[in-house]
């Protein structure tokens, strides 16, 4: 099968691209266009020509699986040069997105349209790189430098609707877009062509553009290098001419296409694609989920019931009380209210979803519901008491979910009839934010109730990750290792400014210390607490100590840190100094690389003994955990990557 195939509409050639599942510009790909230019230059019934794609979408970018790869031509410049080049005018016709090589393939042609609904973008530095085929040369070109400094360094991608006035598209239009398509090409023979971008001249920015953005994208990016080699590309773009900047731009994609950074963010990538479709659930098909329940409506099961609304679902949230469903439905109000407020959403948009929660006390509201969430107190009793009413009043298909972040979820099932029905769907606070969702089967869970909350995890755009039963699954059982192993540095003098420091400079937002006083000491203290009454012998922490004397962190003015009212400045603390000194044996003096690699080493030591204990599937689950439910800074790739022999 060609990937690429000619037709005609009397002058008009209609060059279709067909090469599943995205279009990928493979060496296939890009060999069928240089053909096709080639045959459509040489004959002379052709006046101009529509390159449109089958399939999801345009043209994805190159193929990211030939990048450790040796290159084989034609190389992407050359071919975005050579359509540039075509004696006739071609006219992308963009559906679904038109991203990386994609875009700049959009780009060597004369002109864009772009169906409404559709996306354009330059998305490489999510994958550690630049574009490599004239991205940052010829959109500064096309669309202004500001408008291609976000664009490129950004790596997000713009609708039709908001890429038109920016210049990137020429057209959105709606309807049939291949007739849309040829009618665009046939109007726009009757007029001048525009020239080539290549040769369209750019306008400098005001004096202290660059070095603004300069400051601006170094803060965002923590680390990451492939945003500034972007901006560098773009500010060349600008202060040298085509060819000068053309060279640049390639140097530095080919350096970054072998750097470590854009070696992790592949491994990301394709574990992220990898996560919603677990070979080992191949032949299981997912229950339909078209009523959602929800009992709880705190924190958590507020946030559930706004991710199951934003995904469309109806939702029935359980309350203990009618004052109880009141404050549960404030809270999912609360979420709505700050989305429009901060203008991600629409009122209208905000309402209809609100619509779609009710509130009750009456369990049996969900007697038809296809799946129950439960996110109640994290007590065995509490939960076990709610599974109870559920397995009266649920169908026996219906698929029934604990929160649970510590619990054993069998204890929790115990007694359940139809016990197949049960799973752990363990959400991240906030759960209509955070992207991660680990899946906890039991023994007696059904492969269909796997694939269920598998499906739901893909409905609700978030990873979803298998994981074991073990004290804390997979995420919070590292993050355990990593909170001790934290201690135990200040236990040997290590400074807590000083590890968190490090992590912030490792590529988290903050460090150990800094994010338990944001979410507070307590939690953890009590669950130790919990498990000490249960008779456990469970060591004292230090921050159990801060914790006995009232130090629950920033909602207590203090914690590993001191902080000013209002304030959440954190401010080294001698009270916290004296209060642990007698802990303190030791003047250790780490650097902060050192410090860094200690800790993600004993967070991949606990991932190893979580692989080879089956808790997780696979290395790459415990890098989704880690960067998208603890802040791991994704260009790491995750502890496993990060850590793993070369
Ligand atoms: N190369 C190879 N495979 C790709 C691919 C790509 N660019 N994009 C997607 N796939 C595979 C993916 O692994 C999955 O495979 C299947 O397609 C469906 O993907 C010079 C060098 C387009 C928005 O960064 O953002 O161009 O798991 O599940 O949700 O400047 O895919 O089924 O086996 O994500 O509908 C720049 C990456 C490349 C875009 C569709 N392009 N792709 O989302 O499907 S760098 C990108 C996406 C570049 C030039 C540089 C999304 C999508 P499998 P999917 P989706
Ligand atoms: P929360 O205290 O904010 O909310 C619990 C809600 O459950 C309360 O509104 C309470 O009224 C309600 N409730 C209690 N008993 C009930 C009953 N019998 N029927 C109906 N509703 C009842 O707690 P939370 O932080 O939302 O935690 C809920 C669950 O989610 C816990 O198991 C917790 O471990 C887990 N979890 C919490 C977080 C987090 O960061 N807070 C993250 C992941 C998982």
């Amino acid at each position: 099968m060609s990937v690429v195939t000619i037709a005609r509409e009397g002058e008009i050639a209609v060059v279709a691209v067909n090469n599943p599942p995205v279009n990928a510009l493979g060496q296939m790909l890009r060999q069928g266009l240089w053909d096709a230019v080639g045959a459509l230059d040489a004959d002379p019934s052709v006046r101009a020509v529509v390159l449109i794609c089958e399939g999801r979408t345009f043209i994805a970018g190159a193929d990211v699986t030939e990048f450790g790869k040796p290159p084989v031509p034609p190389h992407l410049p050359d071919l975005v040069d050579c359509i540039e080049g075509a004696a006739k005018p071609w006219v992308a016709a963009i559906h679904g997105s038109a991203l990386g090589g994609g875009f700049e393939i959009a780009m060597g042609c004369r002109f864009r349209i772009a169906l409404d609904g559709a996306s354009v973008g330059l998305p490489e530095v999510g994958l550690g790189i630049v574009p490599g085929a004239s991205g940052t040369v010829r959109t500064p070109r096309l669309a202004g430098v500001e408008a291609a400094v976000e664009l490129v360094t950004s790596g997000k991608p713009v609708k039709a609707a908001k890429a038109a006035p920016l210049g990137l598209v020429d057209a959105v239009v709606t309807g049939d877009l291949r007739s849309e398509a040829i009618s665009f090409a046939r109007a726009a023979l009757e007029r001048p062509l525009p020239p080539p971008i290549s040769r369209r001249p750019v306008e400098a920015p005001e004096p202290g553009f660059w070095e603004r953005q300069e400051k601006a994208i170094w803060k965002r990016a923590r680390g990451e290098i492939a945003p500034l080699r972007a901006l560098a590309c773009l500010r060349k773009a600008v202060e040298a001419d085509f060819s000068d900047a053309m060279a640049f731009e390639r140097a530095t994609f080919l350096e970054l296409r072998s750097s470590e950074q854009a070696a992790a963010l592949r491994h990301v990538f394709f574990a992220e694609r990898a996560a919603g479709r677990p070979s080992h659930l191949a032949a299981a098909e997912p229950l339909p989920i078209r009523l959602a329940g929800v009992v709880g409506g705190g924190t958590m099961g507020a946030g559930i019931a706004v991710a199951l609304s934003d995904a469309g679902l109806p939702v029935v949230l359980v309350e203990r009380d009618g004052e109880a469903v009141e404050k549960g439905l404030s809270n999912i109000r609360n979420v709505y209210d700050g989305a429009v407020k901060r203008g991600r959403m629409t009122p209208d948009t905000a309402a209809e979803r609100l619509s779609r929660v009710t509130g009750t006390t009456d369990y049996a509201a969900l007697a038809d519901a296809d799946l129950v969430i439960e996110a109640v107190f994290e007590e065995i009793g509490v939960k076990r008491a709610v599974f109870g009413e559920l397995g009266r009043i649920c169908r026996p298909d219906a698929v029934l979910a604990t929160n649970t972040s510590y619990l054993d979820p069998r204890l929790i099932a115990e007694g359940l009839p139809n016990p197949e029905r049960f799973i752990g769907l363990h959400f991240f606070s906030p759960a209509n934010v955070m992207k991660l969702l680990e899946i906890v089967p039991v023994p007696e869970t059904a492969p269909a109730v796997v694939a269920t909350g598998f499906a739901l995890g893909r409905m609700l755009g978030k990873i979803p990750v298998q994981a074991g039963i073990c004290e804390g699954f997979i995420g919070n059982r590292i993050l355990k290792r990593y909170r001790a192993s934290a201690e135990a540095l200040v236990r040997q003098g290590v400074a807590i400014d000083a590890i968190d420091a490090a992590m912030r400079a490792y590529g988290f937002a903050m460090g150990p210390f800094e994010a338990q006083d944001l979410g507070g000491l307590d939690i953890a203290f009590l669950q130790r607490e919990g498990a000490r009454a249960a008779g456990q012998d469970v060591a004292e922490t230090l921050g159990d100590i801060l914790v006995r004397v009232g130090r629950k962190g920033q909602k207590t003015g203090g914690g590993w840190y001191d902080y000013a009212a209002g304030d959440r400045t954190p401010h080294p603390s001698t009270a916290v100094a004296e209060l642990l000194s007698s802990q303190i044996n030791g003047k250790a003096d780490l650097s902060a690389k050192e410090i860094a690699e200690s800790l993600v080493g004993e967070m991949a030591e606990e991932g190893a003994a979580i692989l080879s204990e089956g808790v997780a599937r696979q290395a790459s689950d415990i890098d989704l955990v880690e960067i998208h439910g603890y802040g791991f800074p994704r260009w790491r790739g995750g502890p496993m990557f990060a850590t793993r022999s070369k």
